[in-house]
């Protein structure tokens, strides 16, 4: 039979792709068709994405991968949490905020004390942050007062796509669940917290697994690209879903950590754990590929080294981060503190500030910045590894580490080092390659639930053993760093 072609379009909060993936052989092969820049646009003290931008990206990646002969299927993950409102001749309402528009300030404490804490982590399962999706809309309507009730669609930015894609509308369940409006026992909306914070409940679609075959491009979209009877199918919509799902992991004691823009650290388990010990540590439940739980919290992660690399004038990553290798250590930041949230080119010092007020040496150059920065992330990561061991039960020996970040061998070392664990890194396109594989999966290109052999099969994968162990007073001095203003509060 002919080798069938799928598309997975990724898009990251720093970058998006598209790409073809084949199965051969039992193994996957990628072609990186188009890559292309992403990031928030600031309009008047807000903060948007680019998404007519990046619809036009999708466009021209897909007409050069039509090019490479007919594509089989095509699906979409992003970035978690936001969405768009559509009205009833289904027009933007608005244009699509950034989970960083600052809009959200002091609204989960707001909505926390109409419905506890507790009672909405029972229904959802998910950790406190201040920009999921729930607090997200009650902000919304804070500011444009009337629209969730004009609004007559809410679609997550991947389902946005698909339906500009396919026509039609629905929510995959793997980003469905980041929103904090979504029960994962009920596999439904989450009726309590809906109701609670006054939410409209015809806004939320139905929501769908992922490897739902959403229906074939719509014709609009054939003629601009030159893709003919493609099918649309919902990968894992939510990229950390997809990235998990492509983790080249083997047995049970292991940990993923997907480095980007946030660490997501993180174990599967085969359902959601919302006992009080996960809600004292904010853990989330997101909900995973066939049916499994994402038991994860998310470390502020890259971000704080992008946004500070936006101040320098983007210097090389690669450099920067080599430089940091070689500079004197010894500051740590909380990488979780909430003054890291927030988008600006006065993230260096931001940093610098925090390492003052806590009576530390002041990192001065890009590369000591830079390096506070690496050598705290992993420190969290470790508490982190701690956490999950503690309410899972289990010992989780190897860090497996997926995405841009796993690039930076500096600091797959340093995660060695600091958790004692074996760090495994790559692949670094781990959600592409999990977008490309629940297609295939759909459509019987490879065996129902052999991601993870495939992605062993076909991927070159760095082992980093921990080798010099970290002093305790360093873990002390963490451990007692003022944690004034945290994210996960
Ligand atoms: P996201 O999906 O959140 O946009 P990615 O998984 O694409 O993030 O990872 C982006 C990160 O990868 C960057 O913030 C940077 O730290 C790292 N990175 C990108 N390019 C390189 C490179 N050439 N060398 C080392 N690290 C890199
Ligand atoms: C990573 C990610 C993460 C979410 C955040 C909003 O790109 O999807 O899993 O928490 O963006």
């Amino acid at each position: 039979a002919e080798v069938k072609r799928h598309v997975a379009i990724d898009l990251g909060a720093s970058s998006g792709r598209v790409a073809i993936g084949t199965i051969q052989d039992g193994k996957l092969s990628v072609n990186v068709v188009h890559r292309f820049a992403n990031g928030g646009v600031p309009v008047q003290g807000r903060l948007y994405w680019d998404v007519l931008g990046l619809w036009k990206e999708i466009l021209h990646g897909l007409r050069l991968a039509a090019q490479h002969g007919h594509i089989h299927s095509v699906g979409v993950d992003s970035w978690a949490v936001d969405y768009a409102l559509l009205d009833e001749h289904d027009l933007l309402m608005d244009g699509v905020h950034h989970y960083r528009d600052p809009r959200t300030g002091g609204v989960m404490d707001d909505c926390l004390n109409v419905l506890p804490r507790s009672a909405v982590y029972a229904s959802t399962g998910i950790q406190f942050l201040p920009f999921n999706t729930v607090y997200q809309l009650v902000a919304h309507e804070r500011q444009a007062p009337g629209i969730l009730n004009r609004a007559c669609q809410l679609l997550l930015v991947p389902d946005l796509l698909h339906f500009w894609l396919s026509g039609r509308r629905a929510t995959e369940r793997t980003n469905a669940s980041t929103t904090q409006l979504y029960d994962p026992r009920e596999d439904a909306w989450s009726a309590p917290v809906i109701t609670a914070f006054g939410l409209p409940p015809v806004l939320f679609p139905d929501i769908v697994p992922a490897g739902t075959v959403l229906g074939e491009v719509t014709p609009a979209v054939a003629q601009e690209t030159g893709l003919t009877s493609t099918v649309v199918v919902a990968p894992a919509t939510h990229d950390t879903a997809s990235a998990v799902a492509a983790v080249p992991a083997v047995g049970n004691d292991w940990a993923y950590l997907s480095s980007g823009t946030w660490s997501l650290v993180g174990v599967e388990t085969l359902s959601p754990v919302v006992t009080p010990e996960a809600l004292q540590y904010n853990l989330t439940n997101e909900a995973g590929v066939n049916g499994t739980t994402r038991l994860l919290k998310n470390v502020m992660g890259l971000w704080i080294v992008q946004e500070c690399r936006r101040a320098w004038g983007s210097p090389d990553f690669a450099q920067l981060y080599a430089d940091a290798e070689a500079a004197a250590g010894g500051p740590l930041v909380d990488p979780d503190d909430g003054r890291f949230l927030h988008a600006g080119l006065d993230m260096p010092q931001r940093i610098q500030a925090y390492c003052r007020e806590t009576g530390q040496a002041v990192p001065a150059t890009p590369a000591e910045i830079t390096r506070c920065v690496l050598e705290s992330l992993a420190l969290r990561t470790a508490e982190v590894l701690l956490q999950l061991e503690d309410v899972t039960g289990r010992m989780i020996s190897t860090l497996h580490v997926v995405g841009g970040g796993s690039q930076v061998r500096f600091l797959n070392q340093l995660l060695a080092d600091t958790t004692g664990r074996r760090v495994i890194a790559g692949p670094v396109e781990a959600t592409l390659i999990g977008n490309l594989l629940v297609q295939a999966e759909a459509s019987g290109s490879i065996p129902a639930g052999s991601l993870r052999s495939v992605v062993l099969q076909s991927e070159a994968l760095d082992t980093f053993e921990p080798t010099t162990a970290v002093p305790s007073q360093r873990l002390a001095l963490f451990a007692q760093l003022g944690r004034a203003q945290p994210l996960h509060s």
